[in-house]
């Protein structure tokens, strides 16, 4: 997973203020969206809207994004409109026609003030709005940032106006408190140290969560691979089969795919041991159309690449 950082997405960014558009590039080439909402006081550190006010924000920013999501619509309908207007019965102009209703309906929502991916589609539907890599379809993950006390007391006076607002606006989107000064302050030590620190607060880092909620987010999940020195982690997409996944690896192990030896972390987290797992008959064999699991161990075995 990499994760960049979108600087200058303020009050106006769609129309050119702040840092105005460039935030938009940014956002449309990646599949989802972290947005940490300001939660902490500090008068040193100063708010461009003057006050420390997360739902505002929130409504900044969706703003923001929905008013970008409408031009691209609008856009694609006209394009749409100047195929449809000749007439005809051709696939071109029937394809056309669904998607400029799918137009009309994003629209719609948007003008509505509600999010794309708030919307029930239907898979032609779908077809239609992915290609136009809209802000509003992107996945988000909310993290509300707290001063290190409200994080530690798990107790903020914004958050309440927050849940309501992400209900009304976001539902189903996941949302999670993070103090970033107090994370901050554990990159800056050792293990050992961070991990005492975090015992003597009485609290865990937040990272772990962050990471498998937008992974959950992604659909992506986790197989292992073991040798007798390392054991390494690969990433793949929810669904993918066998042979994709020991694409991964090596691309030549996809071509030449015979089967998987599996078994699942969980599995050993019972038994402890491969060799008992071998003995109660929890480590299968997989052909080319088994789906891969969250936690899997794999041993894959291809055959010699053909030249
Ligand atoms: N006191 C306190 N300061 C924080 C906290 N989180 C961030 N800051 C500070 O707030 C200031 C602004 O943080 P940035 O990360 O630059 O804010 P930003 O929202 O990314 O701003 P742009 O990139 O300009 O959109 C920095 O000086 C941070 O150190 C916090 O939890 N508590
Ligand atoms: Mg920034």
């Amino acid at each position: 997973m990499t994760i960049y950082d979108i600087a200058g997405l303020t009050r106006g960014a769609s129309t050119g203020a702040g840092l105005g558009n460039s935030f938009l590039s940014h956002i449309r080439a990646v599949d989802a969206i972290f947005q940490v909402v300001r939660c902490f006081d500090d008068a040193e550190i100063i708010h461009v809207e003057g006050d420390v006010n997360p739902t505002r924000d929130l409504e900044i920013i969706r703003e923001e994004l929905q008013i970008k999501d409408i031009e691209f619509c609008e856009k694609e309908l006209e394009a749409q409109k100047k195929l449809t207007r000749r007439g005809g019965q051709s696939l071109e102009v029937k394809k056309a026609l669904e998607v400029q209703s799918t137009m009309e309906k994003c629209l719609q929502m948007l003008t509505d003030g509600k999010d794309i991916r708030q919307g029930e589609w239907s898979p032609k539907e779908v077809e239609a709005i992915n290609p136009m890599t809209l802000l509003t379809a992107k996945p988000v993950v909310y993290l509300v940032n707290l001063s290190e006390k409200d994080y530690i007391r798990k107790k903020n006076k914004h958050l309440g106006k927050i849940g309501e607002w992400l209900k009304e606006h976001a539902a189903g989107d996941p949302v999670l408190p993070i103090s970033i000064c107090l994370e901050d302050r554990l990159t800056r030590m050792t293990e050992e140290e961070a991990t005492a620190e975090l015992k003597e607060l009485g609290v865990e880092s937040a990272l772990p969560k962050i990471v498998t909620t937008m992974r959950n987010v992604l659909n992506l999940i986790s197989f292992f691979t073991t040798g007798t020195d390392e054991v390494r982690q690969w990433t793949i997409r929810k669904g993918t089969k066998a042979p994709q996944a020991a694409g991964v690896i090596h691309g030549d192990f996809e071509k030449t795919f015979i089967q998987a030896l599996v078994y699942n972390f969980e599995v050993l987290k019972e038994l402890a041991t491969e060799a008992e797992i071998k003995a109660q008959g929890k480590m299968g064999t997989k052909g080319k159309d088994y789906v891969m699991q969250d936690g899997d161990i794999v041993l894959f075995k291809a055959g010699a690449a053909k030249s």
